[in-house]
């Protein structure tokens, strides 16, 4: 029963994940060996004075382009792996060889959680769908409950990580976090389902502006998310 169960939340995750993918075709980033860092969809300086220049620059050409790197390096010793796709690899993170599931959670994370927070923020203001509002209202009240409610998950992260807005197999909406480039979409994740919002807080993605002043960031780049994108994924 358990292990029914299981295997349904897990299919249905997957499923999930790769209507994600698909959503957003090769703009999430690459989803085959070898992986590519994806373009930014806008300028460096687009999310001003919200998210900086400076920032976006290092946090995409040079932490997202690392992870991307380290990424491949990992598979290339592992060929069996190589076209089974990222989402895949996180479903099945338990079962991988220890090598390379450090490798997947680390930088196979943050390579699809980086390819997925450039996605979801834009600088042109866009509200979210009244589908998407209506399962907002029913899990949150309303937006500044769901803004207050991230932002504390988001402060409750103790050193790197995620916090995230996700869409559990029940169709469910629900806030979680993650430590370092973990996702929802792991296996061994806590709450599992498809992320529809993700929110970097590590300190390299806002601490040249903000410094340790978290709650400004969340504050800031709240302005910046784009709900159309947001609610594309939400279904
Ligand atoms: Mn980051």
């Amino acid at each position: 029963m358990e292990n029914t169960r299981r295997d349904f939340i897990k299919t249905s995750v997957l499923a999930a994940g790769a209507l994600t993918f698909g959503l957003n075709g090769n703009a999430v980033g690459s989803n085959e060996y070898p992986y590519t860092l994806p373009a930014l969809p806008y300028g460096f300086n687009a999310l001003e004075p919200f998210i900086d220049e400076k920032t976006m620059m290092i946090h995409h050409g040079k932490h997202h382009q690392t992870y991307t790197d380290k990424l491949n390096a990992a598979l290339e010793k592992f060929p069996d792996y190589q076209s089974k796709g990222l989402q895949n690899l996180f479903a099945q993170i338990t079962l991988l060889p220890v090598e390379l599931k450090t490798a997947i959670q680390n930088n196979g994370g943050g390579y699809w959680n980086h390819s997925f927070f450039w996605q979801i923020l834009s600088p042109v203001k866009k509200e979210p769908s009244e589908e998407l509002l209506a399962a907002i209202t029913k899990s949150f009240e309303n937006m500044d409950k769901l803004k207050s409610e991230m932002i504390a998950a988001g402060l409750s992260v103790f050193g790197s990580g995620w916090v995230w807005l996700i869409e559990t197999a029940q169709k469910d909406l629900k806030i979680v976090t993650t430590t370092n480039q973990n996702n929802p979409m792991m296996g061994d994740a806590n709450d599992k389902g498809a992320p529809i919002l993700g929110i970097d807080v590590w300190e390299h993605s806002y601490y040249l502006k903000y410094q340790n002043k978290r709650v400004e960031y969340f504050n800031g780049i709240w302005n910046v998310i784009d709900w159309h994108r947001v609610s594309a994924l939400y279904f």
